[in-house]
């Protein structure tokens, strides 16, 4: 019988069973609310894998009347070899019952196959009103695991721990909103061990989820780069008639660019969103904004920092701000901590303005007479930077959130000193890459090059977060 894993998430109202089943179902479609009772009927969330399902979560409600059913059964039953059958027999004679729907909605899933997962909150003292629950599940001869969820700051996760471990085969700590990916994987792993038929299917499962984060941080990397060259690229034109007003024009054409640069970087967002199955996601974000005076590499910015032009160029940044010169060609002593001082200018001049330098207004003539107006592409790469900061940032919390996770996403300033991670012949790579991008779809060389240097940098961000974050 090779059918796929099914897990019955069970326990008591408002423990994080719904939290623990869109966790490991990547799935924020569920319902998670501080109401108990949240979860009236059992739902299946299978799990797949490019169309593959890979396990099955059963969210359920919660016990009502655990103490009821558990004296039923006991009445019913005549020695532990019957036990299952007496469950069943509960079932049978319960389902239209309004008074146990709850017990018989999670129980169905059980006596169906699947095996148990029962959800507890560690923060707070283990009561012995859970038995009468725990007793029912073991009496349906099911394997069982248990995941001790802390929903509160109190830890009294070791006298849980204690009692759950006379009733289920393995228990393990979980939470659900913030276990790392990694830690989702060693679950899954003990959900192996819960039966053999299950070892080899959910090794399986592991595999693929890891290869699959691999092929999202891809993915996600190849979305920011597009949009990186779209953005740096964008020249926003119209038609300036015979008499018309050239001003108006531009300040027009300017604010045209800057909503088209604002609606690309917000379908960004939602791509990288849609790439990690994080659909109803509330995102607060402040627009890109334009800043008169925060120009980074203004000679008074420069001087704040201490920064000589020479640091500037062998650090790879900024060439474009030094009047065009190639930073392969500027080679000069460096000896001064390149790396937390790019960070620092960056990172203090905010990663939300830019006040790079745009074209001026380009006019061509039109045969039909008046003239055709462009404005745009932006020339300084310290845009790219800005841009690219930005949606690392957003990559990473995205990639990083549970699905049970309900609190908005708040996205700050971003910090530039992941930069430091990269090598100096990956910033100039980088640097090149944003001076040069490509300008259309059939620009293979440079777009290869743009997403091979992007690339880098979700690495070196990935590197950065793992040593700030604890
Ligand atoms: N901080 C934190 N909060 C959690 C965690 N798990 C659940 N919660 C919160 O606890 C509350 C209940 O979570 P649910 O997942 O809806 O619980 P449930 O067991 O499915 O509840 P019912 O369906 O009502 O029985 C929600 O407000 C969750 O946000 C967790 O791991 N950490
Ligand atoms: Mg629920």
């Amino acid at each position: 019988m090779s059918q796929t894993p099914r897990f019955a998430v069970v326990g008591h109202p408002n423990k994080g069973k719904s939290s623990s089943v869109a966790t490991l179902a990547q799935n924020d479609d569920i319902a998670i609310a501080l109401e108990p009772g949240t979860t009236r009927d059992s739902r299946h969330y299978p799990l797949s894998v490019d169309g593959r399902p890979l396990y099955e979560l059963i969210d359920t409600p919660g016990f009502q009347r655990p103490r009821r059913v558990l004296a039923w059964l006991e009445q019913h039953s005549q020695s532990a070899s019957d036990r299952p059958d007496t469950v069943r027999a509960f079932v049978t004679q319960h389902r239209d019952d309004p008074r146990f729907h709850d017990e018989c909605e999670l129980l169905t899933p059980i006596l169906d196959g699947a095996g148990i997962i029962y959800v507890v909150d560690g923060s707070v003292p283990y009561s012995s009103e859970h038995e009468a629950e725990m007793n029912i599940l073991r009496w349906t001869g099911r394997p069982s695991l248990a995941l001790i969820n802390r929903i509160g700051e109190q830890d009294h996760g070791e006298r849980w721990r204690a009692a759950l471990g006379q009733y289920f085969q393995i228990v393990r700590h979980f939470d659900a909103v913030h276990a790392p990916f990694d830690t989702h994987l060693g679950l899954l792993r003990s959900f192996g061990q819960l039966a053999p038929e299950w070892e080899a299917p959910l090794d399986e499962a592991i595999n693929h989820l890891a290869e699959q984060r691999q092929r999202r941080q891809q993915q996600a990397m190849r979305l920011i780069a597009t949009t990186l060259a779209a953005m740096l690229t964008r020249v926003q034109s119209a038609t300036l008639p015979v008499g018309g007003n050239r001003d108006e024009l531009e300040h027009g054409l300017r604010q045209r660019w800057r909503e088209w640069q604002r609606q690309r970087e917000q379908g960004l967002r939602r791509d990288i969103e849609g790439l990690y199955l994080h659909h109803h996601l509330q995102r607060q974000e402040s627009d890109l904004a334009w800043e008169p005076g925060a120009d980074l590499f203004s000679e008074t910015t420069r001087r704040a920092w201490g920064v000589s032009r020479t640091y500037l160029a062998t650090a790879g940044f900024g060439a474009g701000a030094l009047g065009g010169a190639g930073v392969d060609a500027l080679t000069a002593g460096h000896t001064l901590g390149a790396g937390a001082l790019v960070g620092g200018l960056l990172g203090a001049a905010g990663s939300l303005y830019y006040a790079g330098k745009l074209d001026r207004l380009k006019l061509g003539p039109l045969s039909s007479g008046g003239q055709r107006a462009h404005f745009g592409p932006v020339r300084d790469p310290q845009f790219g930077y800005v841009v690219l900061g930005r949606a690392l940032e957003h990559w990473y919390r995205v990639s990083h959130r549970n699905h049970a996770g309900r609190d908005p996403l708040t996205l700050g300033d971003a910090d530039s000193h992941w930069l430091e991670q990269l090598s100096r012949s990956q910033r100039q790579t980088l640097q090149k890459a944003l001076q040069n991008p490509p300008r259309d779809d059939g620009d293979s060389k440079r777009r290869r090059a743009l997403e091979q240097a992007v690339s880098e940098c979700g690495d070196a961000f990935l590197q950065w977060r793992t040593q700030t974050s604890p």
